[in-house]
């Protein structure tokens, strides 16, 4: 079904001016360098994504603003300034210090939305630290794949999420430091012996730190992400990617200094740094951080009763919000909220147009990936919706869409979406994989694994993923990582890991299975191996699995995952010319 064009006001009548007013304008003339001024650096030019979120705003004044309200799952509240901010960082910082922990260091992160979270990822960012912040719905195997793989000396983790991997620990032969933060005295149990109490190590440390001379290409933080073959890789940011952030919370999120602003991503995803973090602060803007999980009820709650202004979430959130009804946030008053953002996965074209029901507006897409660091197409305040599309092209960013052969095809047509390389929250490279990162680089473009077209205004409209990683409510999962577990359950001779089509979740994992000689496919041995998965995955672990007698192969032994989805799913099979004989 097409949907008709959301119209919007003029820029200028608009209650609150868009600092975008017109993107297409704005593009005319731009260098990146035009934002370096709005930033505040350091002394001899060095640049930090901690100084330029929390510090500079000290230094000019703002310290007593409001820079993080933390609502807690059982109802706690807290407030932080940005003066508070400071001392808390300035003393995470110094206990990495008193460790030992060098510049350069991968300090890994395993906790749910507390305020310590963020106090150690930024402490760790002063040192010069790289910070890898993992999902905490992650199981004990997604968390030793990435440990490992960046050698990382500390981690940081609360009570019952450490004790959920504690048996892989010991084969992380770089791990020097593991950091319990109990908040509150929540966990009962003693600390495990060999583990630092991070309430004893901050109620020692100084709340005076001098930030490190990071320069604006030091690595700042590593975000594991999926491709189709392999484990996840370690895209690694720097600090020049503040630059990007801090302008794209300011063109696409439209952030005000009066904002309350309010993202509901996990902090172990990309967009729960790149927005739960460095767009906000770097902006100056007051940010709502709710450690709960998803209740339609909760989430207006916290709207109405923080007054959000701006709000950043994901289509699988939006869709369990239209699943709940029209009468819930009827009962709440929601009239604060002025724009609404969402990313991850495609916004279904009814998803916007409901928002303009049930909050008066269209909700807003955009796109952008782990590796781009910072969000490059955008529906922005003041640019007229079509629904169904992510909007356009950020300043200082160019798209295309290439054909087979990488060259551009006309308006229209659908084909790979590149972007031409230069943007400054581009990743740096793969952790320990420089191959792969070059590989991503043909003609002068940056492949981003997506295809997509553009219209005749410049539109862009996703089309789908140009590869096998699953998309699950908006996390990316590689089939790879999960085969990988499966085929360790002493039954399982081969797996295969796709994703199948989900009303709510977009894709959810299925995982198909051959057995080993003298093991028979019986309902317990899959409620078994489902079990296997669970344990060692957690989160992204298989929700259904189908035995198969043998798994499609090519004639060079890989796995046909592609075929497995067209017979899923019920599509042609395509080309099965290289497809093994029997
Ligand atoms: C920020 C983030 C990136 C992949 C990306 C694409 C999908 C993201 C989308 C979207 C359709 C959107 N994706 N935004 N698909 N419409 N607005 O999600 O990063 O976890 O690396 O995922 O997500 O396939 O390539 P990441």
């Amino acid at each position: 079904m097409e949907y008709e064009t959301i119209g919007k006001e003029p820029a200028d009548k608009m209650a609150v001016m868009p600092n975008l007013p017109d993107v297409d304008a704005a593009r005319v003339g731009f260098q990146w360098t035009d934002i370096y001024k709005d930033l505040d650096w350091l002394p001899g030019g060095y640049l930090n994504q901690a100084h330029e979120c929390i510090d500079r705003h000290v230094n000019a004044g703002r310290g007593d603003k409001t820079a993080l309200i933390w609502v807690g799952k059982n109802g706690e509240e807290e407030r932080y300034t940005f003066q508070d901010m400071k001392e808390q960082t300035n003393k995470f910082a110094n206990v990495l210090q008193s460790l030992g922990v060098e510049k350069g260091e991968r300090i890994f992160v395993f906790m749910e939305r507390l305020p310590e979270l963020y106090f150690a990822i930024f402490g760790a960012l002063k040192l010069g630290a790289v910070v890898g912040p993992l999902f905490s719905a992650f199981g004990p195997d997604p968390v030793r794949d990435r440990m490992q793989d960046s050698g990382a000396t500390v981690l940081v983790a609360q009570p019952d999420l450490k004790r959920r991997v504690s048996e892989m620990l010991p084969a992380l032969p770089d791990l020097k430091y593991t950091i319990i933060v109990n908040k509150d005295g929540r966990d009962k149990e003693p600390l495990a012996k060999g583990d630092l109490s991070y309430e004893t190590l901050m109620a020692d440390a100084s709340s005076e730190f001098e930030i490190a001379n990071t320069s604006m290409y030091d690595y700042s933080v590593i975000h594991y992400t999926s491709g189709t073959t392999g484990k996840p890789k370690g895209a690694v940011h720097r600090h020049v990617a503040v630059v990007q952030q801090y302008a794209t919370g300011k063109w696409a999120l439209d952030l005000h200094p009066d904002d309350i602003y309010w993202c509901t991503a996990d902090p172990g995803w990309v967009t729960g740094t790149s927005y739960g973090m460095f767009a906000p602060w770097s902006n100056g803007v007051t940010q709502v951080i709710y450690e709960g999980g998803f209740s339609a009820r909760a989430w207006y709650e916290v709207i109405q009763k923080y007054s959000v202004t701006v709000w950043y979430t994901a289509p699988t959130a939006i869709r369990m919000l239209m699943k709940a009804g029209d009468d819930v946030p009827a009962r709440f008053d929601l009239s604060t909220l002025r724009h609404i953002n969402s990313v991850g996965e495609p916004l279904n074209p009814e998803a916007v147009v409901w928002g303009t029901k049930v909050f008066d507006q269209a909700i807003h897409d955009n796109y952008w990936q782990t590796e781009t660091g910072a969000i490059m197409v955008a529906n922005y305040p003041a640019m007229p919706v079509r629904p169904g599309s992510m909007g356009k092209p950020i300043p200082g960013v160019e798209v295309g869409i290439l054909d087979g052969e990488y060259n551009p095809v006309p308006a229209g047509e659908e084909g790979y979406l590149a972007v031409r390389p230069g943007w400054p929250s581009m990743f740096h490279t793969y952790w320990n994989n420089l191959e792969l990162y070059n590989s991503k680089f043909i003609k002068g473009w940056y492949i981003s694994g997506d295809q997509a077209k553009i219209d005749e205004d410049g539109y862009v409209w996703f089309v789908g993923r140009a590869d096998d990683v699953i998309n699950t409510a908006g996390h990316l999962v590689g089939p790879f990582e999960v085969e990988s577990v499966l085929i360790e359950h002493p039954a399982v001779a081969e797996a295969a890991v796709i994703g199948i089509p989900d009303a709510l979740a977009m894709e959810v994992v299925k995982g198909f299975v051959s057995l080993k000689d003298g093991f028979e496919p019986t309902e317990e041995l899959r409620r078994e191996i489902l079990g296997h998965g669970r344990k060692r995955l957690q989160a992204i672990a298989p929700r259904s699995i189908e035995f198969r007698a043998s798994l499609p192969k090519t004639r060079s032994g890989k796995i046909m995952r592609r075929l497995l989805k067209a017979e899923e799913l019920g599509l042609p099979l395509g080309d099965t010319s290289t497809l093994e004989d029997d």
